[in-house]
C-alpha cells in the first residue's frame, strides 16, 4: 500500500471512529460534542466516504439552531463528563441543549462545495432546498444581532467564538474581562498537556463570559452594549463574507429562490469594512478592539483570511502571498497561527503558534483565487509533509511538525481527504 493509500485509509478510519451516529466529535475525550465549524469541515471529509452522511452532519448541527437563527458553537447531543463547561453551565434551555455563542460561519461555503462535488445530484438538490432557508436565517442573525449599527463588521463576544481561542490577538481585550470568582473543574487537562492549552487565568475569564451571557438572558442588545469582551474578528468576518457570497450563489440554484435583499446589502458593505483593517506595514489584515476602536497589532494567520473571502485588492493579495512565503521560511510546517517573530509566539500552545490544516486550506484557496497558485501549492505541500510525518493531530508545531493537542482529529483527517490526498 502506498503512503497516500495508507493515509486515506487512516483518515477515513478517524471519521468513522469519531462518528457518534449522524454527527462527528472533533476527537474522543477532549471534545465529546458536535462543534459548529468542525462540523462543516468534517462534512467535507464525509463526502469521500458517504455523501448522505456528509449531509447528515449539517442536519444534526441545525437541530441546535435557535429560533432567532443563531447556530451555536456547540450542540450537546448527549451528556458527557469529559468536557467543561457543559450544558448546565451555559444555561440554554432547549432540546438539544447548546452553548449561547456561535463560531466562524463556514457552513454555507462547505455546503456549496459538497453540492458542486457530489455525485448524487438528486440528493444534493433535496438537501440544498432543505438547508438553504436555515443558512439564510443564520446569516441574517449575524447581521441583525451582531452588527445592529450596520458597520459592515459583526462583533464577537468570546474567544471561543473566533475558533482561534487563545490567540495572543485577544490577550489585551481578555485582560479587561474579570476572572470568575466561583471554583470550577477544568476537564481539558485530563486529555492534553497543560503547556499546549490555555492558562488558568484565561479560563477564569472564559467562564466569566459564559456566566455573563446567561445572567443577561442572552439579550443581544444588552450584550452588544456591555460585554467586556467585544472584538471585530477579521477571520470570522471574512468567513461570514465568503459564506454570504456563497448563499447568494446557492439561492440561484434552488427551486424557489428567497428574497436576499438584507444579505446582499450587508455583504456589499463588508468588503470595504474589512479593507479598513488592512495594515500596509505588516502586510496583513488586523483584528479590531471594539472598546478602544483600534486595531490589534499582533499578526495572526487570521489576517490572511480576506483572501478566502475575496475581499482583498489585487495588490494586497500579492503582498500577502509574499508574506505567506516568508512565514513559511520561519515555520515550514504549515502556516503558523501567530507570526513566529511576535513576542507572544509559542510553537506548541494552541492558537499562539501552531499550524492548523483547515486554516492552511482556506488561505490556499484564497491564494488560488488571486492567481497565486505557486504559493497555494507551497502551503499544500507543507501541510502534506506534516501529515506524512505526524498523522491527524488537532494542530502542529509549525517549526518541527510535531502533532499537538488531541489525536485522531476529525477536521484534520477531513481536510486531508479533501485537499492533501
Ligand atoms: C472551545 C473543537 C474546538 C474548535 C476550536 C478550538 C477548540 C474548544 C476548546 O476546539 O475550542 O470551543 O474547548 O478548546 O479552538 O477552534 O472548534 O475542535
Amino acid at each position: 500500500m502506498s503512503q497516500t493509500e495508507h493515509l486515506i485509509t487512516e483518515a477515513k478510519k478517524v471519521l468513522r471512529d469519531n462518528d457518534l451516529g449522524g454527527y462527528t466529535v472533533p476527537t474522543k475525550g477532549l471534545y465529546p460534542f458536535q462543534w459548529n465549524w468542525d462540523a462543516g469541515i468534517t462534512a467535507l471529509g464525509w463526502l469521500y466516504i458517504d455523501e448522505r452522511r456528509a449531509w447528515t452532519e449539517f442536519e444534526m448541527l441545525f437541530e441546535g439552531q435557535w429560533k432567532n437563527g443563531m447556530v451555536p458553537h456547540v450542540v450537546f447531543h448527549q451528556d458527557s463528563d469529559d468536557y467543561f463547561p457543559g450544558p448546565d453551565q451555559w444555561g440554554v434551555k432547549g432540546t438539544p441543549s447548546t452553548t449561547s455563542i456561535s463560531q466562524p460561519p463556514l457552513l454555507s461555503t462547505m455546503i456549496r462545495i459538497i453540492y458542486e462535488q457530489s455525485m448524487d445530484k438528486e440528493l444534493a438538490k433535496t438537501k440544498l432546498n432543505e438547508l438553504l432557508p436555515k443558512l439564510i436565517q443564520y446569516h441574517e442573525w449575524w447581521y441583525r444581532e451582531r452588527d445592529p449599527e450596520s458597520t459592515g463588521l459583526v462583533s464577537s463576544y468570546h474567544p471561543w467564538e473566533s475558533g482561534m481561542d487563545n490567540s495572543p490577538a485577544w490577550d489585551d481585550v481578555l485582560a479587561r474581562v474579570p476572572q470568575v470568582q466561583r471554583s470550577y473543574q477544568r476537564r481539558d487537562l485530563n486529555h492534553v498537556d497543560s503547556d499546549q492549552r490555555p492558562l488558568k487565568e484565561q479560563y477564569d475569564r472564559y467562564i466569566y463570559l459564559v456566566d455573563f451571557f446567561r445572567d443577561n438572558e442572552f439579550d443581544y442588545q444588552k450584550i452588544y452594549d456591555n460585554c467586556p469582551f467585544h472584538i471585530k474578528d477579521i477571520s470570522l468576518n471574512a468567513v461570514l463574507q465568503r459564506g454570504t457570497k456563497d448563499i447568494i450563489y446557492l439561492n440561484t440554484l434552488v427551486s424557489e429562490s428567497y428574497d436576499l435583499e438584507g444579505l446582499e446589502k450587508a455583504s456589499s458593505k463588508a468588503d470595504a469594512a474589512l479593507n479598513a483593517l488592512w495594515d500596509q506595514d505588516k502586510r496583513v489584515f488586523l483584528n479590531k478592539d471594539n472598546a478602544l476602536n483600534k486595531s490589534i497589532g499582533i499578526r495572526t494567520s487570521g489576517g490572511f483570511m480576506p483572501l478566502y473571502s475575496h475581499s482583498a485588492t489585487v495588490e494586497q493579495a500579492k503582498m500577502m502571498a509574499d508574506e505567506v512565503k516568508k512565514w513559511l521560511v520561519l515555520g515550514p510546517k504549515g502556516l503558523a497561527s501567530t507570526h513566529p517573530l511576535e513576542e507572544s509566539f509559542d510553537s506548541k500552545r494552541y492558537w499562539r503558534g501552531p499550524s492548523w490544516l483547515h486554516i492552511n486550506w482556506m488561505i490556499a484557496d484564497g491564494l488560488k483565487h488571486y492567481g497565486h497558485d505557486d504559493v497555494a501549492e507551497e502551503l499544500r505541500l507543507a501541510s502534506r509533509s506534516i501529515i506524512d510525518q505526524s498523522g491527524y493531530w488537532e494542530y502542529f508545531d509549525p517549526i518541527t511538525g510535531e502533532g499537538c493537542g488531541g489525536s485522531d482529529f476529525s477536521w484534520t483527517a477531513a481536510i486531508a481527504l479533501h485537499w492533501l490526498l
